[in-house]
Order: C-alpha cells, then structure tokens, then sequence
C-alpha cells in the first residue's frame, strides 16, 4: 500500500511498463499488477472519441516509430464544430489580467482532484502566466468554451465553463529527428456540465486550431487510462512540514511511530549544504543550456529546449513570482557542474477547519556533469544526485513548501528512496497524439516498484 497520498494529482488508475514491448503486453501488465485499484482500461470499442483519433488504439503492435497520419493545412477545418445551443466558443486572452482570473476560478473550483475529495490543484494566476506564456506562444491555443451572453446582450463575455490550452514546444523521441508539438494541458469542464460531451469538443477545437499552425503532434499527460499510454509514472511525495501534512490527512501516522518520530524522520538542515550552490541567473543560461542539452541525450523522450525558452521555463524571465526556483552549482573556475529547480502549486485543502490550503513543491528539470563524464558510474550519478535534492528540500522547505513531489521518471530513481520519498497512489501516464512510439521506461517496474534503467525513460515533465 502507499504511505503517502498525492496532492491533488493528475495520477489515478494507471500502471507502468518496460521498454521495447508492445502495448498489448504493457496492458496485460496494467491488468495484472493492480493494487487494488482498477487498472484495466475499458474496451477500446467503448472510447466512443478516442477510438475516432489518431493515436495508438489498446492492443496494437508499434512497428516503428513516427507520424500516424500526415495531413496538409487545406484538409483542416476552417470553422469550430457547433456546440450545443447556450455555448459559444471563446479564445481566452489571457493577456488579459481578468480572463486569467477567469481560467484560475474556473480551475480552483473544478480541477483535478484526489479521489476522495480532499485536494485540488489550485494554479495561481502567476502560474497559469508563466505555464501559457512561454516563447511561441500562440493566443489561439487557449480554448475556451463559455455560456452565450445573453443576458449581457454583448456587454462582456458570458462565464467560463470549459477550457483546453495549447503551448509549443518540441520534443526528441529516441533516435529521431526532433520534432514541433503542442502541450496540451488545463482541460476542464464545469462540474455542472459533466458527461456531456464537451471535453471531446474542446479536444478536437484545440486539434483543429494547433494543425492550422501546422504542428501535427501533441504530447499530454493524464491519470486515467486512455489509448494508450506511451509511459507510465509514479509519483513520490516526501513530507517536509510532517505536522500540517498529517493535520490534512495526506500523510497518516504509520503504526508504531509517534507524531514526534515523524517529525524527526523529516528533519532537514536550515541550509543547503553543496558548496557553490547559489540562484540561476541569466548569465547561467549558456552553460546551463549546454549541460542540459547533453543531459538530455539520456532519456528516450526529452524536450528540446532553446536558451530563450530555458529563460523562459528556469527564471520565469527574472520575475521574482514564486512559481519556478533555479539553482546551479559551479566549480571552482565558476563552471556550472549541475543544475536543478522546482516549481510550486498550492492545492486547496477541502473541507479542514485548520488548513485551506498546502504548499506543494514539483521538481522540474535538473542535469549533473557527473553523469556525462565518460565511463560515469551509476553509483557516482547517485551520489551526487542525492545530494543535489537534498539541497533542493532544503531549499523548498526555506520556501515554506510543505511537501516535494516528483515522478519516477529522469534519474528520480537513483535518490527518492534514500531521501525519504514515499510512493503515492497515483500514477501519470504520458500520451503521444498522432505518433506512434514504442513504450518508454517511466522509473517503475511490473509491481510498482521504482526501478532504474538509465539511460532510458522519460524525460519530459509537463506542468
Ligand atoms: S489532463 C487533466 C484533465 N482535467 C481534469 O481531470 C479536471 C477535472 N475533470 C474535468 O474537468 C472533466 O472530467 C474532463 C472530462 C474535462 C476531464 N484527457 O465531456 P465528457 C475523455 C483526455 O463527457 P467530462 C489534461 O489537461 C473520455 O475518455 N480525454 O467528459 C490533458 C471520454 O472519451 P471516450 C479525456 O468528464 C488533456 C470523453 O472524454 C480525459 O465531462 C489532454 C468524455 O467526455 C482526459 N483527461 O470531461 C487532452 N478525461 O468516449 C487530449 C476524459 O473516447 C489532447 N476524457 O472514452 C489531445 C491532443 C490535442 C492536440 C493535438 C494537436 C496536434
């Protein structure tokens, strides 16, 4: 069983799997390996949309990697689908201070939860700027469904009750050449408008405006079982503030143990220990770029990064807004030797008297050059990667962060364990649209279990 609940996740009934086998076995796996929780997806003839996209359908063999369909421009729509009767279609302009408020309200009430309602994500506006705005950004990725304003006769925009976003960025799967895709992130539906169909809209809407750009492939992540996962993770939870944590009902009391063990086995030093350890700058950028990018060559999925967009994605383009923190450490001759950060969402506690709220911290993207030095040791990797995150809880906890999760994918393996992670129930299975790909290792064996196989695996962590 889990000792540890996620927060608000995007994880939920899912499984794992091993490279380089089909996905018929990978779903036999998900069957068999359940932990009591439900694991086979329904019949592929039962997803009523998703058996009409082109995406991998459950039980087909991936005989090489690549595009499932290729279209051009002129086949694609050139109007949205009609939605029902009171609904129109809306491009959220979220330059717009007051229509990012609109998504955030919109998510606060009716976004991810855990299963028995106790957390949900709770995307700041910040966030939500710095999650849509990255370099390339394109205003027409964020789609939104809203109530016709009727009663306004025109005044203003009716209220938000569907939203789906888009943002580009470019991946490298395996040994293939790099290619465009969409993220594709933040779809929800009111709880009122539930079960009607809408998500499918919003879905094939943003499809529809993402190919008129010309990008054909789009990479998401989702907790539910859909066709089909090309990776599968876990996630980690490692309890900073152990007191609120227990207060909330995240983390329980293990047997035999006394709330003042716990706090105990938490502990961590006031300040980081790693000499040279200090806040990315934008001078960084250059070499953290270069780093990384070799970094990246590890992983059979990676992102491509420029540097602009690192500035973007590592310094939030120097706002001090409290959604990402960087950090280098560099050698003697002021190299940068590694990098990492985190970002932070807070979750709405629903439903306690004492908390409204936890603050969760998210590692993102790291890279060390002990890993690329040649003949790089397993164990060295290990080391120092454990000693990097060390530095990183440290750090979210001067930050008042009260808890740091991770998936099981990059290195995580090496050094969640021996910091005192603890697994959750939830899991968060990787999606390709309109490209097939053979399985990619997510950090976790048939049972559950972290298991290491780099290089390998997935490296792309998606807000
Ligand atoms: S993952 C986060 C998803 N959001 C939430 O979980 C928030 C809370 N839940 C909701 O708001 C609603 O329950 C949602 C469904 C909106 C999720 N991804 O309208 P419906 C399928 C994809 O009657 P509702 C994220 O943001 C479902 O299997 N499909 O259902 C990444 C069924 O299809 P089928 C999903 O509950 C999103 C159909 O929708 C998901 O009212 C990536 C039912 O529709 C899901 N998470 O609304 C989207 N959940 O009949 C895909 C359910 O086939 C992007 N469904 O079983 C694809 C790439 C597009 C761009 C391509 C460019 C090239």
């Amino acid at each position: 069983m889990s000792d540890e609940k996620e927060v608000a996740k995007k994880g939920g009934e899912a499984g794992q799997q091993t490279t380089g086998m089909s996905v018929e076995h990978l779903l036999k796996m998900l069957a068999a390996s359940s932990q009591g929780q439900e694991r086979t997806p329904k019949p592929m003839e039962e997803y009523k949309f998703w058996k009409t996209q082109p995406v991998t359908k459950f039980g087909a063999e991936v005989d090489q990697e690549g595009p499932i369909e290729n279209k051009t421009i002129e086949e694609v729509a050139k109007e949205p689908m009609k939605l029902p009767e009171k609904f129109e279609w809306d491009t959220v302009d979220i330059s717009k201070p007051e229509e990012v408020n609109e998504i955030y309200e919109l998510l606060y009430y009716n976004y991810i939860e855990d299963d028995d309602a106790t957390f949900r994500f709770k995307y700041s506006p910040e966030f939500l700027n710095w999650a849509l705005t990255c370099p390339g950004w394109n205003p027409e990725w964020n789609v939104g469904v809203r109530v016709k304003d009727e009663e306004g006769k025109g005044k203003g925009k009716g209220k938000l009750v569907g939203f789906i976003s888009g943002i580009p960025a470019k991946i490298r799967v395996r040994d293939k050449e790099e290619f465009k895709i969409a993220e594709i992130n933040f779809l929800c539906v009111h709880k009122k408008l539930r079960s009607k169909r809408l998500a499918p809209m919003l879905i094939r809407e943003v499809t529809r405006r993402v190919n008129l750009t010309g990008v054909w492939q789009a990479l998401y992540t989702a907790g539910n079982v859909l066709p089909s996962p090309v990776s599968t993770c876990r996630y980690y939870h490692r309890s900073i503030n152990w007191p609120k944590l227990y207060d909330v009902g995240f983390s329980p009391l293990p047997v035999g143990s006394t709330p003042a063990k716990q706090v105990a086995r938490f502990a961590l030093p006031n300040e980081p220990t790693l000499p040279n350890l200090r806040e990315m700058t934008e001078k960084d950028i250059p070499q953290v770029h270069k780093l990384f990018s070799e970094y990246l060559q590890r992983f059979d999925i990676s992102p491509v990064f420029s540097e602009d967009e690192l500035q973007h994605w590592f310094l939030h383009n120097g706002k001090k807004s409290g959604v990402v923190y960087s950090y280098v450490i560099t050698n003697s001759d002021d190299q940068v030797t590694d990098f990492f950060n985190f970002y932070g969402i807070e979750s709405s506690v629903l439903g306690n008297k004492n908390h409204d709220s936890i603050k969760v911290a998210y590692s993102f993207y790291y890279a060390t050059d002990v890993a690329l030095k040649k003949d790089a040791k397993k164990q060295d990797v290990k080391k120092r990667l454990t000693a990097v995150f060390q530095d990183a809880l440290i750090l979210a906890k001067k930050y008042d962060y009260d808890v740091f999760n991770a998936l099981s994918l990059q290195e995580n393996a090496l050094f969640l364990e021996d910091l005192k992670f603890g697994p959750g129930d939830g899991f968060l299975n990787y999606y390709l649209f309109n490209y097939k790909a053979f399985p990619v290792h997510g950090g976790i064996d048939a049972k559950d279990n972290l298991e290491y196989k780099a290089p390998g695996g997935m490296g792309v962590v998606l807000l």
